[in-house]
C-alpha cells in the first residue's frame, strides 16, 4: 500500500495542513453562518452538496496523477467505479454518515460560539476509540484508555477561549446545537474508522476509495438539498448568498477533507487525534515564539494534559493482561485484511 514508504516529514505536513484548515474553517463557517441576515443566508445544504462534488473533482486528478497515462486512469475508472457497484454500495456507508455529520457541523456553528463548538467537539477522541476497539479489533490497555481521554480533556482546554462577545445576526438555539455537536461526533468516529477499515483492507488506491465515496456522498447530499431547502433553492437559486467568506468555507471543507483522507491512510484515526492535538499545541507555542502571542494558564494546562498523554499513550505496556502494542497492532492489521 506504500503507506510505510513515505517520510515522518510529509506525515507531519499533512497533519499540520489538516490541523491548520480545521482550525481556520470552523471560525469562518461560524463567521459566514452569524454575519447576515436570515434572509440573505446561504443554504447551508447547498455547500456541504458543492463540497463533495469539489472533492470528487480533485480525487479523480489525484487518481490521474497517480495512473500516469489516460488509458490507466479510464481502465481504473471503468474496474474500480462503473463495474464496482458492491465497491460503490460499501462506500456510500460512510459517505451517508459524513453527510450527516457535515450538516451537523453547519447546524451546530449556527447555534454555538466556535469555540464551544470545538471544545465539545473533541468528546470525539475517545469516541473514535471506542469505535477503533469495536470495528477494528483494536485493543487498548487502561492507561491508553486513560490518555486518550485526558487528551480530549487536554485539547478542549487548549481550545477554551473566552466566550464570543461578538453580535450575532441569528438567533441561537444551544441545546440544538449541542444536540448536533453530539451527533456530529458520533459520525466522525464511526465513518473515520469505517473508512480506514475500508481503505486498509485491500491496495485499492486511496483516490479510488474517495472517488467511490463522493459518489454517494453527491447523491445523498444534493436529496438533503432537496429535502430541506428545495423549495427556497428552486426560488432563489443552489448559489443564493455565497459571499466570497462562503466560498472560502466551501474550499476549506475539500482542502481539509482530502487531507484528511491522506493522513488517515498513513497514520490511524487514533494517531489522528493525538498529532492534530500535538500540532494545535506546538502551534500555538510557535505563535508565542514568533509573535509573541500572549498565553493563559488554561492554555499551559491543557498543553500539559496533551503532552502527558501523549506520552502515556506511547509507553510500551507492562501488565500481562493486556496484549503488547507490537501485537495488538499485528493483530489489527490480521483484523483489517480479514475484511
Ligand atoms: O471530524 P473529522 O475531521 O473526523 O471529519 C472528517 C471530515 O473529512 C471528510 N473526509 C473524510 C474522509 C475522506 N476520505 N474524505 C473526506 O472528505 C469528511 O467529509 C469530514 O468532513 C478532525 O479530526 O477534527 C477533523 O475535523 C474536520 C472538521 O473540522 C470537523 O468535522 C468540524 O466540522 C476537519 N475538516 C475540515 O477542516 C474541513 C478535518 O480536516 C479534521
Amino acid at each position: 500500500m506504500g503507506g510505510e514508504n513515505v517520510s515522518l516529514v510529509f506525515k507531519l505536513y499533512c497533519l499540520t495542513v489538516m490541523t491548520l484548515v480545521a482550525a481556520t474553517y470552523t471560525v469562518v463557517l461560524r463567521y459566514t453562518r452569524t454575519a447576515s441576515s436570515v434572509e440573505d443566508l446561504y443554504f447551508s445544504t447547498t455547500a456541504v452538496c458543492i463540497t463533495e462534488v469539489i472533492k470528487l473533482i480533485l480525487s479523480t486528478g489525484m487518481l490521474a496523477r497517480e495512473s500516469g497515462s489516460p488509458k490507466r486512469l479510464l481502465d481504473t475508472i471503468k474496474e474500480h467505479i462503473l463495474c464496482n457497484p458492491s465497491g460503490l454500495l460499501k462506500l456510500s456507508i460512510p459517505s451517508v454518515v459524513y453527510a450527516v455529520q457535515n450538516n451537523m457541523a453547519f447546524l451546530a456553528l449556527s447555534n454555538l460560539d466556535a469555540a464551544v463548538y470545538q471544545v465539545t467537539y473533541q468528546l470525539k477522541i475517545p469516541c473514535t476509540a471506542l469505535c477503533m476497539v469495536f470495528m477494528l479489533g483494536r485493543t487498548l490497555s487502561k492507561r491508553q484508555w486513560f490518555s486518550v481521554c485526558m487528551l480530549g480533556l487536554g485539547v478542549a482546554l487548549v481550545q477554551l477561549k473566552t466566550a464570543n462577545a461578538a453580535k450575532v445576526q441569528v438567533e441561537q438555539k444551544p441545546l440544538l446545537g449541542l444536540m448536533a455537536v453530539i451527533i456530529a461526533v458520533l459520525c466522525s468516529g464511526f465513518a473515520g474508522v469505517y473508512f480506514e477499515k475500508v481503505l486498509k483492507s485491500s491496495d485499492t488506491s486511496l483516490w479510488v476509495r474517495n472517488i467511490q465515496m463522493y459518489i454517494s456522498g453527491i447523491a445523498i447530499t444534493f436529496i438533503g438539498v432537496l429535502a430541506n431547502d428545495g423549495e427556497k433553492v428552486m426560488e432563489k437559486g443552489f448559489f443564493f448568498g455565497y459571499t466570497p467568506g462562503v466560498c472560502f468555507v466551501v474550499f476549506l471543507a475539500s482542502v481539509g477533507g482530502l487531507y484528511t483522507s491522506v493522513v488517515v491512510k498513513y497514520t490511524d484515526n487514533i494517531m489522528k487525534g493525538f498529532s492534530a492535538a500535538a500540532a494545535i499545541v506546538l502551534s500555538t507555542v510557535a505563535s508565542v515564539v514568533l509573535f509573541g502571542l500572549h498565553i493563559t494558564a488554561t492554555f499551559v494546562s491543557g498543553a500539559s494534559l496533551v503532552c502527558l498523554s501523549i506520552y502515556l499513550y506511547g509507553l510500551p505496556k507492562q501488565d500481562t493482561s493486556t496484549i503488547s502494542r507490537e501485537a495488538a497492532d499485528k493483530g489489527s492489521k490480521q483484523n483489517l485484511i480479514a475484511v
